[in-house]
């Protein structure tokens, strides 16, 4: 960020401000990297930022997208997208990933992916924010989706790699989570567990062209037998199970159709809303432990104190209570 936002910052925020709620994407990008900033002053702009532009995003969408390496997110969010801004929507592309499993080549290879959107003057892409922990990064996906709403884009695409516990930070940040499945194999071999399809509003099953297209027949015959057995949802929404090409862009028209559905449906049995307000007051109680936690951990004295009972702990002449209690008191 330009150090002139840091010393007269009434000025250019709301310099800031205007731009972002312009749609302007330059200023966009600015006030990403404020609310990413770990700095106490950008912090402080940062929330005054946010505080302004809370209540901007009444009718946007937010979809997530999840599926294992390589099952084709980037190139589906390619075809998906350029269908949405086609229909003239504005389109927003973010992404969650434990920063550690991002190669350079991954993030090379999303922008041929998703070359013609990247292009595209009603779509903004933007990498991954690099945080330490994923709660950090959870976070400030969290308010770049809110700055993107303010700069009019209406869908918001989230990707993350099928692999571990993004999953369950991306789906309590939107209101569709989408899985993309391959072919062959069953789930075990996909990697992807069953709690996550159980997350899932849609199973779409990918790469279903070629050779390839009878095994996906196939197995959306399998996803749906084995999406009957879930439980039932809170939103009463029967998941649909599809084919789909991100490559030769077929089944990507009929799967924007299915998420209206979800959507009218949700709106007016209030579960799109409901869910949003449980997922804000979730990010609440998650911050407050996250702030908790920055703020015990930060005091040099208690680093020091730490490292004694750490010692005394691991020769076993203390308790764990009780080193705790020594801590807090
Ligand atoms: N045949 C076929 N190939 C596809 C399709 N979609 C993607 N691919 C190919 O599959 C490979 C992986 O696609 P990506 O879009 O990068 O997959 P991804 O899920 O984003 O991968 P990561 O970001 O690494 O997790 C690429 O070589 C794509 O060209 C499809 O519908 N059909
Ligand atoms: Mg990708």
């Amino acid at each position: 960020m330009d150090s002139t936002f840091r010393r007269t910052p009434d000025i250019h925020l709301q310099d800031l401000i205007d731009g972002l709620l312009n749609g302007n994407r330059v200023f966009l990008s600015k006030a990403i990297t404020l609310v990413e900033s770990k700095r106490s002053d950008d912090r402080k702009l940062s929330a005054e930022l946010i505080d302004r532009v809370i209540d901007s995003n009444e009718d946007s969408l937010r979809i997530g997208i999840t599926g294992v390496p390589g099952v084709g997110k980037s190139t589906f969010i390619e075809s998906f997208g350029k269908m949405l801004t086609s229909l003239g929507k504005k389109v927003a592309v973010l992404s969650v990933d434990p920063s550690s499993n991002r190669t350079k080549g991954s993030i090379l290879g999303d922008k041929t992916r998703m070359d013609e959107l990247s292009r595209d003057p009603n779509a903004f892409i933007r990498p991954s924010a690099s945080g330490s922990s994923l709660g950090g990064v959870a976070h400030s996906t969290r308010e770049t989706i809110l700055l993107c709403e303010a700069a009019g884009f209406d869908v918001i695409i989230i990707e993350t790699v099928g692999v571990g516990q993004s999953e369950t930070v991306v789906k309590d940040m939107v209101d569709y989570f989408l899985l993309l499945m391959l072919a062959g194999g069953g789930d075990e071999l996909q990697g992807i567990k069953r709690g996550i399809m159980e997350m899932a509003d849609h199973i779409l099953i990918n790469k279903a062209d070629k050779d390839n297209l009878k095994a996906a027949k196939q197995a959306k015959e399998d996803y749906k037998n084995a999406v009957h057995l879930f439980p039932p949802n809170e939103a009463e929404w029967v998941v649909p199970v599809g084919l789909c090409s991100a490559l030769e862009k077929t089944g990507i028209k009929e799967s924007w159709e299915e998420i209206e559905k979800y959507v009218s449906k949700t709106r007016s049995n209030g579960w799109f809303s409901e869910n949003r307000k449980r997922q804000a007051l979730k990010w609440f109680h998650e911050r407050i432990h996250a702030r908790l936690e920055d703020d015990f951990y930060s005091k040099p004295e208690i680093k020091e104190e730490i490292k004694k009972r750490e010692k005394l702990i691991s020769s076993q002449k203390i308790s764990v209570r009780k080193a705790v209690d020594e801590l807090f008191n």
